[in-house]
């Protein structure tokens, strides 16, 4: 259902930008996009794998142990690079604040950015500081629902201010880098920030 953009683009966010970033539509739909097909998160094997620059030894949690590291609830806007955005969705789960400050004792140099990885090989970079953003989190939860497999359940990164290509489903690792990087839809021809309001959509924007 496609709700009235009209009214949303008058909608301001506290600093003055409007809610809806340009180029986009409102939906109350919840799309799914994803590259290939959903795949099958077995937990018995699952871990959750730190590794990369800087860390002097790879860290790695089971899913319970994962899971117990924090918790976090938050409601924000979500916004896909094919023009769609959905307002008001709520997830939950493990804040990223939870999982820095259990890495950040044992790097020994600095990280600059960080590659997610997932179970079904998707990749997407972030800068260390649109990473560690208050508010993003590692979700298990959208809307008070456990995240269905198609949204990324059983585990999913949200970074709320970058578009949604930059939330990656079914993440099963942090890679820390010096400098940034390309993920999957980086090297196919998307910007390496994507940031919605300023429509960083494609790399020859950048
Ligand atoms: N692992 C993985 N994560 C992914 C994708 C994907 O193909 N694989 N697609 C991205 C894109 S392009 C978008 S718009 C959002 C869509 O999330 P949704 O399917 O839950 O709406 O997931 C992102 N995360
Ligand atoms: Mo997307």
């Amino acid at each position: 259902m496609l709700v009235d953009s009209t009214m949303a683009k008058r909608e301001l966010l506290e600093d003055g930008r409007a809610r809806l970033p340009p180029g986009q539509f409102l939906t109350k739909r919840f799309p799914v996009l994803t590259y290939g097909s959903t795949p099958k998160v077995e937990l018995g094997g699952w871990t959750f794998n730190v590794s990369g620059h800087g860390l002097k030894e790879p860290m790695e949690w089971s899913m319970d142990e994962f899971l117990a590291l924090g918790e976090h609830e938050t409601t924000r806007d979500f916004h896909c690079v094919t023009t769609w955005s959905r307002y008001d969705n709520t997830w939950a789960g493990v804040p990223i604040g939870s999982i820095w400050s259990l890495i950040e004792p044992h790097l020994t140099d600095e990280v600059g950015a960080v590659m997610l990885h997932c179970t079904c090989g998707y990749t997407t970079n972030l800068l260390i500081e649109d990473f560690l953003k208050e508010d993003n989190l590692f979700a298990t939860h959208h809307d008070g629902k456990p995240l269905t497999p198609d949204h990324g359940g059983p585990l999913r990164f949200v970074c709320h201010h970058l578009y949604a290509w930059k939330s990656p489903k079914w993440v099963n690792g942090i890679e820390l880098l010096s400098n940034d990087a390309r993920g999957f839809w980086e090297r196919n021809g998307y910007h390496k920030r994507g940031d919605p309001w300023a429509e960083e959509r494609y790399a020859y924007q950048e």
